[in-house]
């Protein structure tokens, strides 16, 4: 059976392309989307995409994924560093994640250095741009699915 891999985008990163093209690119979030459905066709996956500016509405997704989902690619922006609610979803559904991060956010304001998601993660990327999420998709796809 084919599996499914679900890609979440937290807040703010629908801004992606459009502000800020130093520290995040000048892809937007639909070009990146765009381009990680690609690969997953090729690697005969299905993958979903979500984004939201609210943590509810994350924390919904991540549970709506419980029966759908085998590995979930989590990029969940500011609320990373803030959020045990997101933390207790992903943990409550048990499904495999990546944690992504387009910047590398070691290299910024110490806020950003703590995660509320990265002990209970798979892995983490960041500091690779967009291509962080293809990177993930491969290794999910490699060591997690089919
Ligand atoms: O580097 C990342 O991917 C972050 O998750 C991005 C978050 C930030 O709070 C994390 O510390 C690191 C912020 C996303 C904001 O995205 C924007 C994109 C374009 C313009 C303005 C904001």
């Amino acid at each position: 059976m084919t599996q499914n891999l679900l890609v979440v985008n937290g807040p703010n990163l629908n801004l992606l392309g459009k502000r800020e093209p130093a520290i995040y690119g000048s892809q937007t979030l639909n070009d990146i989307n765009r381009d990680l459905a690609t690969v997953a066709s090729q690697l005969g996956v299905r993958c979903e995409f979500y984004q939201s500016n609210h943590e509810g509405d994350l924390v919904d997704r991540i549970q709506q994924a419980m029966d759908s989902t085998d590995f979930i690619i989590i990029n969940a922006g500011a609320y990373t560093h803030t959020s045990v609610a997101i933390r207790d979803a992903l943990a409550g559904v048990n499904i495999p994640f990546i944690e992504v991060h387009i910047s590398n956010v070691h290299q910024r304001e110490a806020f950003r250095h703590h995660s509320y998601l990265s002990d209970k993660a798979v892995a983490v990327i960041c500091g690779m741009g967009a291509f962080g999420y293809t990177a993930a998709m491969h290794y999910a796809v490699k060591h997690y699915l089919k």
